[in-house]
C-alpha cells in the first residue's frame, strides 16, 4: 500500500480501507482571482494557516512534468496531447473511438470510473441517484436514489467509498462503492456542482470560476484557486475530472471541456466537442460527464440525458 500518513488518516475518517492514491497534486493555493496567470501567490492555506506542506510532510512537489514536460512526457496513445510551454492555449477536436450506450433517462451530473468500474451521479429534484453502470451495455447494476429533497451532482471514489455533492443543499453523501450502502454525511458550504479526487485532494467546482480543495475524509476546506482562461475567469465550472496532473471541467451550457492546471488555474487547453451532441436531445441536455479509464487510458464523456457514452481522444 502506498498510502500517506496524511491518507491514512483521511482514509480512516471515511472508514476507507486499502486506499492507493494514483497521484500527486500540487497543494491547493489561495484563491488567485486577483492575480494575472503565472502571478500566483505562494500556496497558503484559505484562512493564513501555514502552508499545507508544512503541515503535510509528506506532500509531494506538484507533477508538473506530466501537464507541460513536452512530447515525450505522454505514451503516444494518451487521448490529451502534450500541451505547449507558452503561448495561447490551443483547442482540439475530438474524434470518438468508441460508442457505448446511456440511459438518456440520466440527468448526468457525475461519472467516474476505477478499477473497471463506472460510476454516475444524476440530478434533478426526484430523479436525483447513484449508480454503477456497465460501460458496455449502459445497464444499471446498482442504483442508490436520493430523497427527492436533494439534487445530485459531482461523483468522486475515494479509496473504497464513493462521495456525492448535492447542489444547494451543502451536503456531500458518502457510499460504500461496492455495495452503495449509505456511509453518512459531510457538511461544506455553498453550491456543489462538480468534483474530482486527485489522490489526496477533493476538488470541487461550484458553477464560479473557482476550483475548491477539500480534505476528504473531513471535508475541511484547504484552499481555492481562480481558473483563468486568457487571463480571464472563466465561470461555470461544471462537471471535473483529474487526469494525470490536470483537471477536465466541462463548462456548463457549452460544448466545450478546458484543460486545467490546478496548481495555477490557468487554462492550458481546450476540447471541442461540439460534434458530439445528439440531435435529439433537449437544450439543457448539454455536455457534462468526464470519466478517466487509467488503466486502460481511455477517456469516457456523455451528457445529460444523452443516449450515449464516448471514448474519445483529441485530434492531434
Ligand atoms: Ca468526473
Amino acid at each position: 500500500m502506498a498510502c500517506t500518513p496524511w491518507i491514512r488518516a483521511a482514509a480512516a475518517a471515511l472508514l476507507v480501507a486499502g486506499c492507493t492514491p494514483t497521484a500527486d497534486t500540487p497543494p491547493p493555493v489561495a484563491d488567485a482571482s486577483a492575480d494575472g496567470p503565472g502571478d500566483v501567490e505562494p500556496p497558503r492555506a484559505a484562512d493564513g494557516a501555514p502552508p499545507l506542506d508544512a503541515a503535510a510532510p509528506d506532500a509531494a512537489p506538484p507533477d508538473a512534468a506530466a501537464i507541460d514536460g513536452g512530447p515525450d512526457a505522454r505514451p503516444a496513445d494518451h487521448p490529451l496531447p502534450a500541451v505547449p510551454a507558452d503561448g495561447p492555449a490551443p483547442t482540439w477536436t475530438v474524434e470518438v473511438l468508441e460508442r457505448f450506450p446511456h440511459d438518456p433517462r440520466a440527468f448526468t451530473q457525475g461519472l467516474a470510473l476505477v478499477d473497471g468500474v463506472l460510476y454516475e451521479s444524476t440530478g434533478l429534484n426526484g430523479q436525483s441517484s447513484v449508480r454503477i453502470v456497465d460501460l458496455d451495455s449502459g445497464a444499471v447494476q446498482r442504483r442508490h436514489d436520493l430523497d427527492a429533497r436533494f439534487f445530485g451532482e459531482g461523483l468522486a471514489p475515494v479509496g473504497d467509498a464513493l462521495i456525492q455533492l448535492t447542489w444547494r443543499s451543502q451536503v456531500a453523501f458518502v457510499y460504500d462503492r461496492a455495495t452503495l450502502a449509505p456511509r453518512g454525511e459531510r457538511r461544506y458550504v455553498g453550491e456543489g456542482w462538480g468534483l474530482t479526487f486527485d489522490g489526496r485532494w477533493l476538488i470541487l467546482s461550484d458553477g464560479t470560476s473557482r476550483l475548491r480543495f477539500f480534505d476528504p475524509g473531513t471535508f475541511a476546506e484547504q484552499g481555492a484557486v481562480a481558473v483563468l482562461d486568457g487571463g480571464r475567469p472563466l465561470q461555470r465550472l461544471n462537471e471535473l475530472e483529474f487526469v494525470d496532473g490536470e483537471v477536465l471541467a466541462n463548462v456548463w451550457m457549452t460544448d466545450v471541456i478546458v484543460r486545467i492546471d490546478p496548481a495555477s488555474g490557468r487554462v492550458i487547453g481546450r476540447l471541442d466537442l461540439s460534434g458530439l451532441r445528439p440531435a435529439e436531445v433537449g437544450r439543457e441536455d448539454v455536455l457534462n460527464g468526464i470519466a478517466w479509464d487509467a488503466d486502460r487510458r481511455r477517456l469516457l464523456v456523455t451528457g445529460k440525458r444523452w443516449p450515449y457514452i464516448f471514448s474519445i481522444r483529441a485530434r492531434p
